[in-house]
């Protein structure tokens, strides 16, 4: 069988193999009924046919009804429940950002340490993936998880895993995304906490994620209308990450990743109450990748810091 080599695997295969063994149960009993009751009514048979036998009466119709209803609603609470158990992604979750494009994936660890087509991680540690694609659609597959999330352009998908057993594991592109689809693949490389540390160490040397979004922030452009001595009048980017943001629409928005992305892609879709739409997009300016960055670096700023 498929290793189970996550927290989610064994809870995946519980459910399957749950679903499949009352699905062979149904399939029994009505695969049964059918046989015998061909056998006993097939033609010339002395069955008696007439009269509905006396204990078919209207309460036992409803009782099979209801309990068929019962089990049927009994197999989607169990399902779903487990399902959206799984959206909830753990607060101290390690942060790898997630490029695909056609085809290959770019994956960025927080430390600023970049890999492609190759993630290493941290054994029984929760990791959180956010990500996007720079062309088609694709998606992020990893079956030894039991993950697959589809990779959106223009938009921030997210899942999560936390790792069970040491190991390199398969990792496909599960959309069809052109000539190469097939060549995206690579391997997450699950590796005890102490060898991942050391691993890691040799990364820093460019900066973090965020340090090197401080430096688009201001080459971009960004610090000339965001920051403390801008003349025009901006929103201050400072502790905005987790609020919510009254638009000038009506409404609120959340400032999570995607929120973030928009505003630098497309500011003109949100703006932000009390505002003008001053700002520029900065699609085709910005890659991916910068704004990954500026985002990175977004989240660390506090409420009432400098930009
Ligand atoms: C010409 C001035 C200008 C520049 C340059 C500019 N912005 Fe803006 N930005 C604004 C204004 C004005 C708003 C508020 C109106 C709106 O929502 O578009 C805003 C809104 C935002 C918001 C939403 C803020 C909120 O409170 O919800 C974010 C995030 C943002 N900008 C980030 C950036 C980043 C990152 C850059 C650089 C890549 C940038 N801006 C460059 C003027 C600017
Ligand atoms: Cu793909």
């Amino acid at each position: 069988m498929m290793p189970e080599a996550s927290t989610l695997a064994p809870r995946i295969d519980h459910l399957f193999f749950a679903l499949v063994g009352l699905s062979l149960v149904i399939v029994l009993l009505v695969g049964c009924l059918v046989a015998g009751f061909a056998v006993r009514y097939r033609r010339g048979s002395k069955a008696q046919r007439g009269q509905l036998p006396k204990w078919i009466t209207r309460d036992v119709e409803l009782g099979w009804t209801a309990a068929t209803f019962f089990v049927a609603i009994f197999i989607f609470w169990f399902a779903a429940s487990m399902q959206t158990s799984e959206f909830e992604i753990p607060n101290n979750a390690m942060e790898i950002h997630v490029v695909a494009k056609q085809w290959m994936w770019k994956l960025e660890h927080a430390d600023g340490q970049r890999e492609i087509n190759t993630l290493h991680v941290p054994v029984g540690v929760p990791v959180r993936l956010v990500m996007t694609s720079q062309d088609a659609i694709h998606s992020f597959f990893v079956p030894a998880f039991r993950i697959k999330q589809d990779v959106l352009p223009g938009r921030y998908t997210e899942t999560w895993f936390q790792a069970t057993k040491p190991g390199t594991y398969h990792l496909f592109c599960a959309e069809y995304c052109g000539t190469d689809h097939s060549q995206m693949t690579g391997g997450i490389v699950v590796m005890p906490p102490a060898a991942f540390a050391r691993w890691s160490e040799g990364a820093a040397a460019q900066g973090t994620l965020a340090a090197q979004g401080a430096v688009l922030f201001r080459q971009l452009g960004c610090s000339g209308c965001h920051g403390k001595s801008a003349r025009v009048r901006a929103p201050s980017l400072a502790g905005l990450y987790g609020t919510r943001q009254p638009m000038a629409g009506g409404g609120f928005r959340q400032v999570d990743e995607e929120y973030l992305h928009d505003s630098i892609e497309q500011p003109q879709k949100d703006i932000v109450a009390g505002y003008t739409p001053v700002m520029p997009s900065y699609q085709g300016i910005a890659s991916e990748g910068d704004i990954i960055r500026i985002i990175a670096y977004l989240k660390t700023l506090k409420a009432g810091g400098r930009q």
